[in-house]
């Protein structure tokens, strides 16, 4: 089969990711920095000798490092090897030769010029292990905007998640907070890709789960992580469910309805979902490979990191799902897809 002629075999891929191809970068999470007016400047304090703040053209004025670094995004994509340019944190922490933490300083939270005061954490001892640059450029060019311009934290060797886009403050801590994402929406705070650290368990109990999954209404329920594979839920109503990283492999979903639903990082895999509702959803690294989307709606939906074949199997085990003519997307979202799966489904929808 033709889609396998490009496949990847690179073997320097964490687990279960896939390879963007050529200068396409995707945006994940916000798309613009809060209170754009001010002038930009970064602020360290907390548990720190005196609290500091540099200005952009300071920053700009350090002696600056090009860096490769493999980025890896919870959603199952990876960019190996982008360049990065900009200051090492480590060199705008060091004081002529005395760090600028305290002895207190435990953790290093990241914040980000956002609406929602976006936020990450580190401990120190990965801080200083990883050796994250305050990254200017990407690829040669002054970061885009929606990309984290002008300033952006690039942490090598974690999720993208700890990756500040907007870099306004650095605080030291004693103790941990948790940031945006692995307080609101369950990431692991490991985050490393090649443990797979991308969520925490599940805080569903087994009882609560067969209890939901019983009733066949998830209806705008956090259910993050519930494991319902190999269930008959035809018709379930699912619409504005929380259902990330959720197990539905080999379910009957005939008719569901999936409506708005977050089901990021979802398994359907061999799922049949013939008829079913997926219009705004979150399908961001779901994997659809094997299920039967006859007559399914997934117009609207978030594609990100999607999966509708298993990239590495060898042919016989590549479970490619079913779609045809009465499949119906928007090709506008197949854009988010790697080249080879939305190869895949266009061929498969005769677009
Ligand atoms: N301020 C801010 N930084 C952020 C995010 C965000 O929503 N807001 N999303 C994170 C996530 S989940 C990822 S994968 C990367 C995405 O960066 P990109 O849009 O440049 O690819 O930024 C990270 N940093
Ligand atoms: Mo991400």
């Amino acid at each position: 089969m033709c889609v396998y002629d490009s496949r990847m075999t690179d073997s320097t891929l964490p687990p279960n990711q896939q390879l963007v191809r050529g200068d396409r970068w995707p945006i994940v999470g916000e798309r613009h920095p809060g209170d754009i007016d001010s002038p930009w400047s970064l602020e360290i304090d907390g548990c720190v000798a005196n609290p500091f703040t540099f200005s952009l053209d300071e920053i700009r004025a350090m002696p600056q490092v090009t860096r490769q670094i493999d980025v890896h995004c919870v959603t199952r994509w990876s960019k190996p090897a982008m360049s990065f340019a900009g200051v090492r944190l480590l060199e705008l922490l060091n004081d002529s030769g005395t760090p600028r933490w305290t002895d207190e300083a435990n953790f290093v939270s990241f914040v980000a010029r956002s609406e929602r005061n976006h936020s990450t954490s580190l401990p120190l001892s990965e801080v200083l292990e990883l050796d994250p640059i305050i990254a200017l450029q990407a690829e040669g060019k002054p970061l885009a905007t929606e990309n984290g311009g002008p300033m952006r934290m690039v942490v090598p060797g974690k999720y993208f998640y700890k990756s500040v886009k907007w870099i306004r403050r650095i605080e030291f801590l004693q103790e941990e907070r948790l940031g945006y994402w692995e307080s609101e929406a369950g990431y692991h705070n490991g985050a490393d890709p090649w443990r797979e650290e991308r969520y925490m368990a599940p805080t569903l109990t087994k009882q609560a789960a067969l209890r939901v999954i019983e009733s066949r209404d998830f209806r705008g329920q956090d259910l993050r992580g519930i494991n319902a594979a190999h269930r008959d839920l035809a018709n379930l109503q699912a619409s504005d469910a929380l259902l990330r990283d959720a197990d539905f492999q080999s379910c009957n979903l005939q008719q569901a309805n999936f409506r708005d639903a977050n089901l990021s990082n979802s398994k359907l895999q061999r799922s049949n979902l013939q008829g079913a509702d997926f219009t705004g959803a979150d399908l961001e690294g779901a994997d659809l490979s094997g299920a039967d989307l006859r007559g399914c709606d997934i117009r609207g939906a978030s594609l990100f990191g999607a999966t509708f074949f298993q990239p590495d199997a060898n042919e016989a085990d590549s479970l490619l799902a079913i779609i045809d003519r009465s499949t119906q997307v928007d090709l506008a979202s197949l854009d988010a897809l790697v080249d080879e799966q939305k190869a895949f489904v266009r061929k498969a929808i005769k677009a």
